[in-house]
């Protein structure tokens, strides 16, 4: 690795590895000031002093201590849409640096995901980010900034390296384990759990990780403290993104979801212009499993709910 600057740049060595282990990790990508920073505004958004038009928001009392709201909330959703310092981080260099030299010159940011995960809170169940998030072009690629060092007993990230390769979809289920959280679970796929490894790193790396990559995470089992993680979903701007139905008069194979924010080179379908669509959401902080009153047993899990992933 090479310095630029303070930032770490990829060698083309690290490259190869992301394209043939499906994941990277990059060591100190966050200066100490910059994790610093996300973290103070971890807690401001979730405090609600960011806004609160915020799906499932409910105002904190009075006197919550920052344990307490931190400890509300499993997960906040599209928080760069609350937040000019998460969007700041959409584009990090080191962010920008990867996705270019993984995807290509031009690329666009849909999603970000703002996971406190308490201790005690659940993990999330095996997935694959492209049955959420379908690009055309295979090119989904998760950029996961640990705000704290992650690891096997706080709940940090598991992944079968190689498991992107094959590009097959596996099936998912509905699963009720109760070391997770209320999503569907996919299964059927050709790996066992002792084909995973864990992904431990310190606080300020930024994990990659390819949307056909098979991955998870296991509830946070230390005593005291949280495993924070902002985790922002990019793609080549040259691919269509038929992420939300079709709109009127369009066919699936045209679908392009346009609430989007470039990050790097241009947009070659910016002439549609960009849109709002997706809103923040607040994911409560439920203690894992489906069966603990938060769902009936009819409605669809979350994850196809609110068409977001993790
Ligand atoms: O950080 C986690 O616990 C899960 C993240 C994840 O699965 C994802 O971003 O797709």
């Amino acid at each position: 690795m090479q310095a630029n600057g303070q930032y770490p740049m990829i060698t083309q060595e690290m490259a190869d590895f992301y394209h043939e282990q499906g994941y990277l990790i990059v060591e100190n990508a966050l200066t100490p000031d910059e994790l610093e920073e996300m973290r103070r505004e971890t807690t401001a958004v979730c405090r609600g002093d960011r806004g609160t038009n915020i799906r499932n928001y409910e105002a904190p009392p009075a006197d919550a201590t920052e344990e307490d709201i931190l400890r509300r909330y499993l997960c906040i959703h599209f928080p760069h849409k609350l937040s000019a310092i998460m969007e700041k981080y959409l584009a990090h260099p080191t962010i920008v640096d990867v996705a270019t030299k993984v995807i290509g010159p031009n690329v666009k940011c849909m999603q970000s995901m703002l996971f406190i995960k308490a201790a005690g809170k659940p993990g999330q169940a095996w997935h694959q980010d492209e049955e959420f998030i379908p690009t055309r072009d295979r090119t989904l690629l998760g950029g996961w900034i640990a705000l704290d060092d992650a690891n096997t007993t706080n709940g940090g990230l598991w992944v079968i390296p190689g498991s992107h390769k094959p590009g097959i979809i596996w099936p998912q289920q509905v699963q009720n384990d109760p070391r997770f959280d209320c999503t569907v679970e996919t299964w059927g796929f050709p790996y066992k759990d002792e084909d995973a490894i864990p992904v431990e790193v310190k606080a300020g790396a930024i994990v990659f990780f390819n949307g056909y990559l098979l991955h998870r995470s296991l509830p946070n089992f230390a005593q005291s403290g949280y495993r924070r993680v902002l985790v922002n979903h990019y793609m080549s701007a040259e691919s269509l993104l038929p992420w939300h139905k079709p709109k009127d008069g369009e066919w699936m194979a045209i679908a392009d979801y346009r609430d989007i924010v470039m990050i790097a080179g241009v947009d070659p379908y910016g002439w549609k212009g960009v849109e709002e669509i997706a809103h923040p959401m607040l994911r409560p902080s439920g203690e894992g499993g489906c069966d603990n009153g938060a769902r009936p047993k009819d409605e669809q899990p979350r994850s196809v709910v609110v068409g977001g992933i993790g």
